[in-house]
């Protein structure tokens, strides 16, 4: 059949739009359009080479794997080719696919096949020789793969020798580094607090992290793996199963997702597909479908493969996190600690399954790095319970009239002035609890689960009671001649139960833990964690008021730093925080329990500088000053002729040189142990 030249310049045009995004998401690990733009374009250029397989061309993205090697890193050919899969995108590719492989076995039975999570991150070989684990590579473009073992070898789930014994001579094994999504969270946080580029996903964090030339990048990164296949395997034997396989695989050591299940024919892989899709959102770590493999190897033999995919496995996908839509505008919220959150209002987008039309940019910093415009398509991810955000700006889609985005002069609550303290990445309303939006903010913290946990008096409620004038602060929630039956049952949709339900919740919560309290109190910076160390060291209310200005007694509490410390010492200064505290623990009748503290804490360290580095094999850096701390000790992140000593643990830097040039105590980790009298 002769092809159009519509049809030409069609697949010629999808073809370079694709190897633009290719190399863009697999060397720049900088993707420009969301994956299901780019499922779209893939689909639409084998449709084309279907329909007119002279289109086909040798380099044609539909022909490999994808990604190039990259520069810098030795190059590792596969033995077995690491293939990617084909992918189904209803119950009905799958049925299909199960028909192929049924006719292909010539086979009336069911097929059994081993069902597994897809996971969102990139695929990693491994290869072990006599039990030792030898070097990683990633899939490259199928044939040829980088050597990435410097970073592999990071990775705590990934064993340096095997566990156990009767493992083949050479064992190759595949699966999935990925990062699950709460280090990938904490890590974007800390990145956009610092004002540096955050990622655009996990999976990108992912391939970034392993494509760094210094391993001691991804060594802070929080990247695990789960194994699920192998490669090259020679001088033993394993079972005659993928699932069995995988089970050795996990009793020599190597992690192996749990969710991992072997089902019977075409229903069993759509209804594994449904149910992990239900609690897709609930697992620590991202995937985008589920794998189906026939699980008998000896069947899988029989199939063998296509140039890029084998024939015993599909990939089920399930709706995208990430779609493209169109900025409306830009409207800002203003948070509990005054910070101004810039929100887009967008075309509403249907992302998996839901109707996103808002989504955040995180703040002001963040906004004009990505220098986002009203009017520009951007990308738009939703994942887990988090809110929406615009991930990235399509400049190339922009139109001449998209208006830049200007942070306003005024909080749009209080008309107070707006602040943006030097290198902070953050702008701020300047009224504090003066303004309403910051004070509403504030009471929803205070009357929160892990916080006073005042059941019933949710946001709305909280909003409703300032907007009425019965509440200004968290000592008017306990003062009875604002808060009673009759006031409440007085608002919106509250009936007399409830009314007398959320009193009794109120006077419930009077007596509450010193942590509770000072977490309640939303201090900045001050979490969950460090109210509790704040809370053991202090032991009462009373003690740490008294001790809120010495910055010195503040940061000898574990956690607590130079800025922590100032955010304490701010607060307890403020006039008008003190009173609220005096009104809720005199008139209004909270009763803050105290922590005992033992007196006996030694404070030997007392007066001694400490500067920690390098990697401790027993703890992490963090443990070893909270330690330090404890015993009265101070912690400085540099050495001088003041330090006391240096802790220094595997590849220690600079900081060691200096130490001994300058002459300063050393001690490595079984010296500090000893001071520590942990030995
Ligand atoms: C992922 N990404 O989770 C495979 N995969 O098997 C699983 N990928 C795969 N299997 C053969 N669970 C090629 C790729």
């Amino acid at each position: 059949m002769s092809v159009p030249d519509k049809a030409r310049r069609q697949a010629k045009a999808l073809r370079e739009q694709i190897d633009q995004h290719n190399y863009r998401y697999h060397v720049l690990d900088e993707p420009q359009i969301p994956d299901a733009e780019y499922d779209r374009l893939f689909r639409q250029l084998l449709k084309l080479e279907e329909q007119y397989p002279d289109l086909v061309t040798a380099d044609s993205p539909t022909q490999r794997v994808g990604g190039e090697p990259l520069p810098g890193f030795a190059q590792v050919p596969h033995a077995v080719p690491m293939l990617s899969l084909d992918n189904a995108f209803s119950a009905e590719d799958i049925i299909a696919f199960d028909r192929r492989v049924r006719e292909r076995l010539e086979s009336e039975d069911e097929v059994a096949y081993a069902v597994e999570p897809k996971l969102d991150g990139m695929a990693i070989s491994l290869r072990y020789e006599q039990g030792q684990f030898v070097q990683a590579a990633t899939r490259g473009d199928g044939r040829t793969g980088e050597d990435v073992s410097h970073n592999v070898k990071t990775i705590p789930a990934v064993p340096m020798r095997l566990h156990g014994g009767g493992f083949p001579k050479v064992l190759e094994v595949r699966g999935e580094v990925y990062m699950p999504l709460a280090g990938f969270d904490a890590m974007n946080a800390a990145a956009r607090k610092a004002g540096e580029k955050t990622f655009a996903n996990p999976r990108n964090a992912t391939a970034g992290s392993l494509r760094q030339l210094d391993p001691r990048v991804a060594a802070r990164r929080p990247l695990t793996m789960f194994v699920y296949g192998v490669g090259e395997v020679s001088g033993g034997e394993l079972p005659a199963t993928h699932s069995e396989t995988l089970q050795r695989l996990a009793e020599w050591g190597l992690r192996v997702c749990p969710e991992n299940q072997v089902v019977v024919g075409a229903t069993g892989c759509i209804d594994y597909f449904e149910r992990i899709g239900e609690r897709r959102h609930a697992l620590a770590y991202e995937i985008d479908g589920v794998v189906c493999k026939v699980d008998d190897y000896a069947l899988q033999r029989e199939l063998g493969f296509v140039s890029r995919a084998p024939r015993w496995a599909i990939a089920s996908k399930f709706p995208a996190q990430e779609e493209l839509t169109v900025i409306k505008g830009v409207d800002w919220q203003v948070g509990r600690t005054g910070a101004l959150t810039p929100v887009a209002r967008l075309e509403p987008v249907n992302v998996g399954g839901v109707t996103v039309s808002n989504a955040t940019l995180h703040n002001i910093d963040e906004l004009e790095r990505k220098d986002v415009r009203i009017g520009d398509t951007v990308s738009v991810r939703r994942a887990g319970d988090v809110i929406p955000e615009v991930v990235s700006v399509l400049k190339a889609r922009r139109q001449n009239n998209a208006a830049p985005v200007r942070l306003p002069r005024r909080c749009p609550v209080c008309k107070s002035e707006v602040s943006r303290a030097e290198g902070e990445a953050v702008a701020r309303c300047s009224a504090g609890l003066y303004c309403e939006a910051q004070r509403k903010e504030a009471l929803k913290h205070f009357v929160s689960r892990k916080a006073m946990d005042i059941d019933g008096l949710g946001s709305k409620l909280i909003e409703q009671l300032v907007d009425e004038g019965l509440v200004r602060t968290p000592a008017d929630l306990f003062n009875a001649q604002r808060i009673n039956v009759e006031s409440l049952a007085g608002l919106e949709r509250m009936a007399e139960k409830s009314a007398s339900n959320l009193v009794a919740a109120i006077d419930a919560s009077r007596d509450v833990s010193l942590s509770r309290f000072l977490f309640a109190l939303g201090i900045r910076e001050v979490g969950e964690a460090t109210a509790e160390n704040l809370a053991n060291h202090f032991g009462s209310l009373e003690a740490l008021i008294s001790s809120s200005d010495d910055m010195e007694a503040l940061e000898r509490v574990p956690d607590v730093g130079p800025i922590v410390a100032e955010h304490i010492r701010a607060f307890f200064s403020e006039e008008h925080n003190l009173q609220v505290l005096d009104q809720l623990t005199g008139p209004q009748g909270v009763r803050v329990r105290s922590v005992e503290i033992a007196d006996d804490i030694e404070q030997e360290f007392a007066g001694i500088t400490f500067v920690v580095t390098g990697t401790l094999a027993s703890m992490t850096r963090d443990q070893a000053k909270a330690e330090i701390k404890q015993k009265g000790g101070k912690v400085s992140g540099s050495v001088s002729a003041k330090t006391g000593y240096l802790v220094y643990g595997e590849k220690a830097g600079s900081k060691l040189d200096k130490a001994r040039q300058l002459g300063v105590e050393l001690l490595n980790e079984d010296e500090f142990l000893n001071k520590l009298g942990r030995r």
